[in-house]
């Protein structure tokens, strides 16, 4: 197995400045970092260097998307609007989405690192990747940035692999725990790029992400939300995998698998009300790969999205990694215990009932002619 890991200093350098969490700071409460700050990932890196695993993986070097790269899903006057206002003081790229000096070409190498990572895997030079990359990317329209992200990297990935490097079908699994608006209206008419997301149920964006919203004209039954409850554990996802996700890759048959890899359903994230742990992460991977090596020739690229606890990202992106890699560190999750021992971390019954629902979606999905 070997396993290519995206990584440059400069994505820790996209400045989203000082918050009362996510909004611009005022005197309700003492000015804080925003929550999408540098901390998570760089320990994700951090963890992966101490515990032995960098060893195992394959360096790959982003390079900086083009311009024309990111036209492919965005508008120009967008894309002029941020490259301008990141040559000045920064600004908002539209909706919650703080950025300083800079964060332009920091974006660039974000969605380009994603796409490094697909044409490393296409080519053979590693099995899978992680693209652990900053700003995330999931939320972003094509004219407008939303929810801390500014260019949308792990569609305009697929959007590469389609349009530059020759592939006919490629599917998008959104594990973040908030919805993939911005994937699921990049590809809403386009049966090519199969979107499903998995998320909190109407969380963020609000009122998006709703089961029955399922693709348009030629792109119908090609997208696929799964809202689970708050307070869905390793039971509910590993369940919504086996049944929904897995059977809905099968039926589709993409030639590459793409991941929205947020972190942010774990039981320690300050922006949702999940309870995912690292083995269930571990456990989704382990999931993921096998439909890969059954489907796709196990070709597999993770790109980074949100995940809010510092403290715990760093042990669910490890295990992810591991898993992907095929190599056990024995480095231990020490929360693990206690996170997987909470009550409520086994489906339940109305849980099931939004499974259920989603798993009628496949029934009708096939490869496209
Ligand atoms: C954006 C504003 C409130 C919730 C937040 C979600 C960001 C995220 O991690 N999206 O995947
Ligand atoms: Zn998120």
């Amino acid at each position: 197995m070997s396993t290519g890991l995206v990584w440059h200093e400069l994505y820790m350098w996209h400045d989203t400045g000082t918050a009362a969490w996510v909004m611009p700071p005022g005197l309700t409460v003492e000015p804080f970092k925003h929550v999408e700050n540098a901390d998570g990932k760089r320990r994700i890196r951090n963890l992966v260097e101490v515990s032995g695993l960098l060893d195992h993986l394959v360096q790959i070097v982003p390079k900086a998307a083009t311009e024309d790269a990111i036209l492919r899903l965005h508008t120009r006057d967008y894309v002029e609007r941020i490259k301008q206002m990141s040559s000045e003081r920064g600004g908002d790229a539209g909706e919650l989405t703080p950025f300083g000096p800079g964060s332009y070409e920091i974006a660039l190498l974000a969605a380009g690192g994603c796409m490094t990572a697909v044409e490393a895997v296409l080519e053979g030079r590693v099995d899978n990747a992680y693209a652990l990359v900053r700003p995330p990317g999931h939320h972003a329209e094509r004219d407008m940035g939303r929810g801390f992200c500014i260019f949308a990297n792990t569609a305009l990935a697929a959007a590469h692999a389609r349009q530059a490097l020759g592939l006919e079908r490629v599917a998008i699994v959104d594990w973040d725990v908030h919805h993939g608006n911005g994937t699921e209206h990049a590809f809403y008419e386009d049966p090519s790029v199969l979107t499903i997301s998995i998320h909190q149920d109407n969380n963020f964006p609000p009122q998006s992400g709703a089961l029955t919203d399922r693709g348009k004209g030629a792109g119908e039954g090609y997208n696929i939300n799964i809202p689970l409850p708050a307070g869905s554990g390793v039971g509910a996802y590993v369940a919504a995998f086996e049944r929904v996700v897995a059977p809905a890759l099968r039926a589709f048959r993409p030639e590459l698998i793409l991941v929205a890899s947020g972190l942010d359903a774990s039981a320690m994230d300050p922006l949702a009300s999940m309870m995912m742990t690292s083995d269930g992460y571990r456990k989704l991977t382990r999931i993921m790969l096998a439909v890969a090596d059954e489907i796709c020739g196990g070709r597999l690229v993770a790109c980074h999205e949100g995940g809010y606890s510092p403290a715990y990202v760093p042990y669910c992106g490890l295990a992810i990694i591991e898993e992907m890699a095929g190599v056990r560190t024995g480095l231990e999750d020490p929360l693990l215990g206690l996170l997987g021992g909470m009550g409520g971390q086994d489906l339940q019954p109305h849980q099931e009932a939004v499974i259920r629902e989603a798993a009628k979606l496949v029934d009708t999905l096939a490869a496209p002619a």
